[in-house]
């Protein structure tokens, strides 16, 4: 496999953009080596521009829930862009993409588009702030909501990835007033809300953690937030910007019934393109401008190109079976990797809710960030890459989660185990020997 492209054109990226990337976990810093740079998409699988495809498990870290190109969605953002571009002024398309959003998910009353994750959670903590006259927000350390000011301490995914969880730039005011507990940590939040009474806004979850790698919240952990923001007035926020519609069709919340005050959504209501959105309680909603007096703007938000991608993809999963492909060919990949890591003797723990996977090369159990950071991120970058050589695209870092889509078969599933066993035999081959 040559990537003399890719490599030539990271050189040229890394002259005009700093390192290279537009987002920091790309640039391949965690595991070594160079990115590879990507061509064309289809279905399941990706092209690089030196040619080479991969079965891609990232899926554009988690929108493509239909896979690459999709015809439903290119049909609907062609027909739309026909049409034109964007108005700034209201579409039919937003109220209907809002109706399905509310239709799909239990807790969302109405809801607001804008234009990424980012700035759905920045709004969502400004709308919170707002409602409740309170400042402080909770957190949990290696859950990552984007990266507004508020959220960069103790912050996953990338900022994990290239070791700066708590980034240069945020103000010691702005980190004072965000508290971090550890996630499965109950005993931890309330010891926070009992030395903050009534000045809590709200906690922000990741209730199925993707952004530490996937770590899953342990029985009555959600319950048990539940119960305690409530009891302090302060609002619960599920970030289901990566787990919304992947880890059921009404998200995390659809699955287990915890209905929290605010949602925050992304990736796949935008279908591959860029949405975010915040929703939730009609009361808490009504606080925002021009309703209420909490200010929350956006002049490509609702956009017409990703209104129309959103709609064809709920809509796409509104049909029967796509969960329950996502249930056979998720087993059967967590199932094989187990496998396979077991026969290689390589120390490891997984993880599936829905459409999104992870593994740890650790024992476990991984709980929280401190058991996440145990596992061995060197195996892990030799892993990485012997699957890239293989013609597997994972996620280039242990902290992030795998992604599913309608176009993963078991043939696909069946190739990467059997890469995966290739690349482990080939790594202990020297130390058997
Ligand atoms: N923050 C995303 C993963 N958790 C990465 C976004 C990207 O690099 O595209």
């Amino acid at each position: 496999m040559t990537h003399a492209r890719s490599l030539a054109a990271f050189e040229r990226s890394k002259r005009v953009i700093p390192g290279g990337v537009n987002s920091p976990v790309r640039a391949f810093k965690s595991v070594g080596g160079s990115p590879v740079f990507i061509r064309e998409g289809s279905g399941a699988t990706f092209t690089d521009v030196d040619a080479n495809t991969y079965i891609d498990y990232v899926m554009s870290w988690g929108p493509l829930i239909l896979g690459h190109a999709h015809p439903a969605v290119l049909d609907a953002v062609r027909a739309a862009a026909a049409h034109g571009t964007s108005f700034g002024a209201p579409t039919e398309a937003e109220s209907e993409l809002a109706e399905l959003v509310i239709e799909m998910v239990p807790s969302v009353e109405r809801v607001r588009f804008c234009s990424s994750g980012t700035e759905a959670t920045m709004s969502a903590l400004r709308l919170a702030r707002g409602f409740t006259g309170r400042e402080k927000l909770i957190k949990f350390a290696g859950c990552y909501h984007g990266h507004g000011d508020a959220f960069l301490i103790s912050a996953g995914s990338g900022a994990l990835t290239n070791g700066v969880p708590d980034s240069p730039g945020i103000t010691a005011g702005v980190a004072a007033d965000t508290i971090v507990v550890e996630f499965n940590d109950l005993a931890g939040v309330a010891a926070a809300f009992a030395a903050h009474p009534g000045q809590v806004a709200a906690l922000i979850v990741e209730p199925v953690v993707g952004n530490m790698g996937l770590v899953l919240p342990e029985p009555g952990f959600l319950a048990g937030l539940r119960e305690l923001t409530r009891a302090d007035g302060a609002l619960l926020i599920f970030d289901e910007v990566m787990t919304g519609f992947r880890v059921s069709r009404g998200g995390v919340q659809g699955r287990d019934g915890i209905l929290p005050d605010l949602t925050t959504l992304g990736k796949v209501i935008g279908g591959g393109l860029p949405v975010g959105a915040f929703g939730g309680r009609a009361d808490i909603m009504a606080a925002l401008s021009p309703q209420g007096p909490v200010y929350q703007a956006g002049t490509l938000s609702g956009n017409p190109l990703a209104m129309a991608a959103g709609i064809a993809t709920l809509r796409a999963l509104r049909q029967d079976g796509v969960y329950e492909h996502f249930e056979r060919i998720g087993s059967r990949l967590i199932d094989g990797f187990d496998a396979v890591f077991t026969r290689h003797g390589v120390a490891h723990t997984t993880a599936r809710a829905g459409s999104m996977f992870g593994f740890f090369f650790h024992q476990g159990p991984v709980t929280n960030l401190t058991s996440a950071k145990s596992s061995d991120v060197a195996l892990f970058g030799k892993f990485f890459h012997g699957m890239l050589d293989r013609g597997v695209y994972l996620a280039p870092s242990q902290f992030e989660a795998g992604f599913l889509s309608t176009a993963h078969s078991e043939s696909h599933i069946d190739q990467t185990i059997a890469a995966a066993d290739d690349t482990l035999a080939e790594l202990f081959a020297g130390a058997r020997a």
